[in-house]
C-alpha cells in the first residue's frame, strides 16, 4: 500500500519584519518538510490584528511576509502558501470551537498573560480567544504535524485537547496534531535581553536580526549583543547571551551546540561574534536578493495568493461542512 503523505500546517503573523528567530525556529523547518509532506503555510493576518496595527502598514507587511517566505525557499507550487483572511472557513470554524473551549484553559495561556499585560486596561477578546483561531487553522486541514518554535507548544497542547474533546463527542472528526520542534534554533533569544525570546514586535530594533537587515546592520547588531564577563565560550544556563550566539551559529551551520563549543574553544567573544555575523550574512544575502525580485512582482503575488487560497478553501470546506453537520447546524439543501 502506498503510504499517504503527512499533512503539515503552520502559520506566521505579519506583525513585524520576520526575524532570525522566526527563520531558525520555524521557516527553515517549513522549507525542509515541503518535499516529503503536503504543506499548508499561512500568513495569519487575522491573528496579527489582536494587537492594534496601522492598516496601511499591515497591508504592506502581509505581502512582505509572503515574499520573504518564498525567498526563504517555500515553493508556492509545492506548498499551499496563502493569506488567512482569504479563506473564511478559518473564522467560521473558530466560532464553533469557541463553544467547545473553556475560559479556564484560555486563561492559562502564557502568551495571553504576556500580551495582555502589555495591552494595559483594554484587553480585546480576540487576544483571549486567539488560541482557538489557531486550533481552527490547524484542524481545518487535518494536519498531522505543526512545525513551530518552542513558545507555541502550549497552544499546540490546547489544540490537541480541543480536537480530542470534539472527537469524543462526535467521532473521529479531527486529526490530533503533533508539534514539530527542531533541536537547534527552537528558541532564539533577544540579542539585548537574552532571557527573553527574540520577537519581531520588540520595540528595540537591536534586540532582533530582521531577515531583511543589510550586512552592516547585521554585523553591528551582533557586535552589540549582550554577553557576560566570564570570557569562556560555552553553553550554560547562567550564560544566556553566549549560549544564544552559540545556538544561532550551530543552527545556521547545521552542527550541534557541542560541536560549536569545540570549534570556539580557547577563543574570545570577538571571534564568536564575527563568525556568527558572517554565518548570518551568508544565509541572508541570497534570500534578500530573491526577496526584492519577488516583492515587486504584484501579478505573481496575486496569482500565488488566489490559486493557493482556492486550494486551501477546498480542503477547509470539507472539514467545516462535516463539523457543521456534527454539531447540528441546518444544511442549506434539505
Ligand atoms: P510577535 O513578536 O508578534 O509575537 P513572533 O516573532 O513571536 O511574533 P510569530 O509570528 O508569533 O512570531 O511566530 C511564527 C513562528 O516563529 C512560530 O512558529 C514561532 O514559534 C516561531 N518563533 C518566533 N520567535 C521565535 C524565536 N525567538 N525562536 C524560535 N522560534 C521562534
Ligand atoms: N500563534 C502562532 C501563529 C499561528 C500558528 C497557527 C502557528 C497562528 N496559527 C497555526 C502554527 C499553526 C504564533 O503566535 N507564533
Amino acid at each position: 500500500m502506498v503510504e499517504e503523505k503527512k499533512v503539515i500546517f503552520s502559520g506566521i503573523q505579519p506583525s513585524g519584519s520576520l526575524t532570525l528567530g522566526n527563520y531558525l525556529g520555524a521557516v527553515k523547518n517549513w522549507v525542509a518538510l515541503q518535499h516529503e509532506c503536503t504543506c499548508y503555510y499561512c500568513v495569519v493576518d487575522l491573528h496579527a490584528i489582536t494587537v492594534r496595527q496601522d492598516a496601511t502598514e499591515l497591508r504592506k507587511r502581509t505581502l512582505d511576509v509572503m515574499s520573504v517566505l518564498i525567498a526563504a525557499g517555500i515553493d508556492p507550487e509545492q506548498s499551499v502558501l496563502y493569506m488567512q483572511s482569504h479563506v473564511p472557513q478559518h473564522t467560521e470554524l473558530a466560532w464553533i470551537l469557541d463553544c467547545y473551549t473553556y475560559l479556564g484553559e484560555l486563561s492559562r495561556m502564557t502568551q495571553f498573560k504576556d500580551k495582555s499585560q502589555k495591552a494595559g486596561e483594554n484587553i480585546n477578546s480576540g487576544l483571549f480567544t486567539y488560541p482557538v483561531l489557531m486550533a481552527a487553522d490547524i484542524l481545518l486541514y487535518q494536519a498531522d504535524m505543526v512545525p513551530v518554535g518552542v513558545d507555541q507548544k502550549q497552544h499546540l497542547e490546547l489544540t490537541r485537547d480541543i480536537a480530542i474533546r470534539f472527537n469524543n463527542l462526535y467521532g473521529d472528526v479531527f486529526t490530533v496534531p503533533d508539534p514539530y520542534i527542531g533541536k537547534a534554533g527552537a528558541k532564539i533569544m533577544s540579542l539585548q535581553e537574552p532571557e527573553k525570546k527574540m520577537s519581531k514586535s520588540d520595540e528595540n530594533e537591536n534586540s532582533y536580526i530582521a531577515l531583511l537587515d543589510g550586512p552592516d546592520v547585521i554585523r553591528r547588531k551582533v557586535k552589540r549583543a549582550v554577553t557576560d564577563s566570564d570570557g569562556e565560550i560555552r553553553f550554560a544556563e547562567d550564560k544566556p547571551g553566549v549560549s544564544n550566539l552559540l545556538s544561532i551559529y550551530s543552527s545556521i551551520c547545521g552542527i550541534s551546540v557541542e560541536e560549536g563549543e569545540k570549534e570556539f574553544s580557547g577563543q574570545g567573544y570577538g571571534v564568536l561574534k564575527e563568525r556568527v555575523a558572517e554565518a548570518v550574512v551568508d544565509v541572508l544575502e541570497p534570500l534578500q536578493k530573491k526577496y526584492h525580485e519577488i516583492r515587486k512582482d504584484k501579478a505573481y503575488l496575486t496569482e500565488v495568493m488566489q490559486k493557493n487560497s482556492q486550494k486551501a478553501a477546498y480542503v477547509a470546506q470539507k472539514t467545516l461542512a462535516k463539523v457543521q453537520r456534527k454539531v447540528g447546524l441546518a444544511p442549506t439543501k434539505l
